[in-house]
């Protein structure tokens, strides 16, 4: 094919029952040239042999696979995409359809029509959370959505508050501008806050597009969902931010 508009990058780990039907929709709603590139860190569960069999079964598929080995981590995974990515555009979400493919080709669209950075957001009007149902212990937990928003409200008040989901990780960016921000920093969610931020204290301009997110469809969250493991995974952004603030 000749040289993608725009390159979705998708991180996975252990996302078998997802990977297959999102790269479907994904190439159902995009309605631009582009290439999907998975960077699974080699999942137990098989998801990277699910997308080498999905890409044999389709020859000519601008859909790869890209195995890591060691070194694991969602930002490293991340990164890895962006370096192999050769579209003008490059665009990553997470791939347990709490990020609607749908959404993803708003955000292209908005990115083909001249936004820099065009970011999905669940903290503008119109974005929101589909709720689980138990406080503890259920995937996307009420306690998950009420702690991500206050950590979104911290940051909001304390680093620049025109901007409004610093953990959504769901984004289509022009590579140009990209290249001049990486290397990405930070492991997890932090990475995001980080980029953002680092983007508009230097000028880029940003649009955000409401969207709902639901429960992931099937699997499990790497984050976890207990208060242990949502405090454990929170407070890695509060030296995060701490930098950010004396930027
Ligand atoms: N490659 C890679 N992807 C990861 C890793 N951890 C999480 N992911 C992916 O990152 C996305 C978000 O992870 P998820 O488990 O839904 O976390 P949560 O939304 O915070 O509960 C999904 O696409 C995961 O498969 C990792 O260590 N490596
Ligand atoms: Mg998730």
């Amino acid at each position: 094919m000749d040289k993608p508009v725009a390159s979705i990058v998708l991180p996975t780990f252990n996302e078998l029952e997802n990977i297959v039907p999102l790269i479907e929709e994904l190439q159902k709603y995009v309605d631009v040239p582009h290439e999907i590139i998975v960077v699974d860190d080699n999942s137990p569960d098989g998801t990277s042999k699910s997308v080498q069999d999905f890409i044999n079964a389709h020859p000519g598929t601008t859909v790869r696979i890209e195995t890591r080995m060691s070194d694991h981590g969602l930002q490293k995974s991340i990164s890895r995409g962006i370096e192999l990515a050769q579209g003008d555009i490059i665009c990553w979400m997470d791939c347990d359809f709490s990020h609607p493919p749908e959404t993803m080709a708003v955000l292209i669209r908005k990115a083909v029509s001249g936004c820099e950075i065009a970011v999905a957001s669940r903290y503008v009007k119109g974005g929101s959370y589909k709720r689980g149902i138990s406080w503890f212990n259920a995937d996307e937990s009420a306690l998950g959505v009420i702690l991500s928003r206050l950590i979104n409200w911290f940051i909001h008040l304390a680093l620049d508050s025109r901007f409004h989901d610093y953990t959504s990780g769901f984004i289509a960016i022009k590579a140009t501008t990209l290249r001049s921000l990486t290397p990405l920093y930070g492991d997890y969610g932090e990475y995001f806050m980080d980029l953002m931020y680092r983007a508009i204290k230097n000028g880029h301009s940003f649009c955000e597009i409401p969207f709902i997110s639901p429960p992931r469809r099937a699997g499990y969250s790497k984050t976890g969902t207990t208060f242990r493991q949502l405090f454990r995974r929170g407070k890695k952004y509060l030296p995060v931010i701490w930098h950010l603030w004396h930027l």
